[in-house]
């Protein structure tokens, strides 16, 4: 079964390819939507909607980012357009300037995303990974915030893990793999 993944981000095409493994071609497209929903399902929606309806054929896209709980919960869905144009290594410096006085048990956080599978219909999946922020960013893999993410239970970066241990246990695998439950249940 063909579905769009209606995305501009690469390192999504390339993790979600590694989660799914399954026979759904997803067929990765850019769409120009602009994300002004209030939350990250909102936001994931109306990417896999407008894909919907310029494709005619079912449509998975998601919305994510990271919560930093001594910082209010942003990133949140700013994550994406948190300094915008500036190089990853500059974004992540900035938060952990932002968070240099606050102590280890408070520095908790999460990565959150929202899969949206549309087929004339929304059909919403979430998943999360809990952690905290490091004192400094570590690690090559993944993308984005991954380098200052410790996900619980670890004591490496997310950006430390192989892409098989990342894409086993984060956000993006959590809300993936229930999309595809369901896809898997459907009469197709
Ligand atoms: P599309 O909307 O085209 O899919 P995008 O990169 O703009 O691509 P989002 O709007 O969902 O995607 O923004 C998510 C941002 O949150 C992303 O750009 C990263 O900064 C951050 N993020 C999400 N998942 C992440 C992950 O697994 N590791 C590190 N950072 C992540």
């Amino acid at each position: 079964m063909k579905i769009i993944l209606a995305t501009s981000n690469a390192h999504k095409i390339k993790e979600v390819s590694q989660i799914s493994k399954t026979s759904f071609e997803f067929v990765p497209k850019t769409f120009e939507v602009e994300e002004d929903g209030k939350t990250f399902s909102e936001n994931a929606v109306k990417k896999a909607r407008f894909a919907y309806e310029h494709e005619k054929i079912p449509t998975v896209a998601d919305d994510s980012g990271i919560e930093i709980d001594a910082l209010g919960g942003l990133l949140g869905i700013r994550s994406a357009r948190f300094m915008k144009g500036k190089p990853y290594k500059e974004k992540n410096a900035k938060i952990l300037e932002m968070m240099k006085d606050v102590l280890e048990e408070k520095r908790t956080a999460r990565f959150k995303c929202v899969a949206v599978y549309f087929d004339g219909t929304p059909h919403v999946f979430e998943g999360v990974i809990e952690g905290k922020i490091a004192y400094e960013q570590r690690g090559e893999n993944g993308f984005g915030y991954d380098p200052i993410f410790i996900p619980q239970g670890c004591d490496k970066t997310m950006a430390q893990l192989s892409s098989e241990a990342k894409n086993s246990i984060s956000h993006r695998a959590h809300a993936f793999k229930k999309l595809i439950e369901y896809l898997k249940s459907l009469p197709i």
